[in-house]
């Protein structure tokens, strides 16, 4: 049923009736994730290091209401220009957005479910949503930790944002079953910094390992998907203080101003990079192409398993 309102490239589909390896990537992270023309740039990147490890790139993203696995370049630099004024699309608004015939950027969520439709099983990113700190009272916990007790496709990211409350992320993770890896690592990376202060369930070090874990939980009919996080390079990671200390800023300029649901990451991701004078962004493009690298490696593994 889903699939007349699914269109894979021709590169995609070729790929995936070949049986070739397929990694998917999110669209938000193009359009409300990082400034013109940065975003465009490390979106053709990307998809050139996924080739270049021997793997199909799928950029994933809704226009004209229809859900599509594999962008043209010229459909990457529309969203990128686009930006925030595309619509953010969890899985709440997948429905409207197909029957109005219009755009979304897909989430970490969307990305996931377009994913599974089209029948890809890794997919690379730079960080996912999660529960947000003082969620006690505001409630305020991304769709993604749902999407990964749900979903079964394998979510390669360097962490999450300290702007997170880490822990109750990881606790919620537990609490639905889904599986935290730590590639090369037995503490949760955290994005910018490689690190956390918290442990991950099981620390992994080859692909073909995170392949074998991802084929053995489908092999079993799990039903959810699987989170690996995998360290920014040491070399273009952060100092945690002066991160904290801007992410302690933007959270209070959140508060301040009344920013709320799906506006709040977008607004603290904007903050952090323009209070870090944008180095927090070269590190955030160089965290998403070592994810990228890694998800092609696994993609390959994961096929030669099946
Ligand atoms: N975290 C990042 N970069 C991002 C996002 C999160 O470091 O680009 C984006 C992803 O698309 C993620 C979404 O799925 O934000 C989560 O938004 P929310 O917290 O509203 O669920
Ligand atoms: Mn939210």
């Amino acid at each position: 049923m889903y699939q007349q309102y699914l269109d894979l490239s021709p590169e995609v589909k070729a790929a995936l009736e070949a049986g070739k390896p397929v990694v998917a990537l999110e669209s938000t992270i193009i359009s409300h994730g990082m400034p013109y023309p940065k975003n465009v740039e490390t979106a053709l990147s990307v998809e050139k290091i996924i080739r270049e490890n021997g793997a199909t790139p799928a950029t994933i993203a809704i226009i004209g209401g229809r859900l599509k696995a594999g962008l043209t370049p010229e459909e990457i630099e529309y969203f990128g220009k686009k930006g925030t004024a595309i619509t953010k699309a969890s899985r709440r608004d997948l429905a409207m957005l197909v029957a109005r015939g219009e755009d979304g950027a897909t989430t970490v969520t969307t990305t996931m479910m377009i994913a599974h439709m089209a029948g890809i099983k890794i997919f690379a990113t730079g960080g996912i949503g999660g529960v947000h700190r003082g969620a006690e009272t505001t409630m305020d916990i991304s769709a993604d930790l749902e999407e990964l007790a749900n979903t079964p496709v394998m979510v390669i990211c360097a962490g999450a944002k300290a702007i997170l409350d880490l822990g109750l992320t990881l606790e919620y993770l537990e609490t639905h079953g889904v599986p935290v890896l730590g590639y090369g690592t037995e503490e949760l990376p955290a994005f910018y910094s490689r690190h956390s202060g918290l442990k991950v369930d099981y620390r992994v070090d080859s692909p073909e390992e995170l392949a074998k874990a991802f084929y053995v939980q489908s092999a079993l009919g799990l039903k959810g998907g699987m989170l690996v996080t995998n360290p920014i390079p040491e070399e273009y990671a952060m100092d945690g203080t002066a991160i904290n200390d801007a992410i302690e800023t933007a959270l209070k300029m959140m508060n301040e101003r009344g920013i709320h649901g799906k506006e709040s990451t977008p607004f603290l991701l904007a903050t952090v990079k323009d209070l870090t004078g944008g180095e927090s962004l070269e590190s955030n493009i160089r965290l998403v192409y070592n994810n990228a690298a890694l998800a092609a490696k696994t993609a390959a593994a994961l096929n030669a398993l099946q």
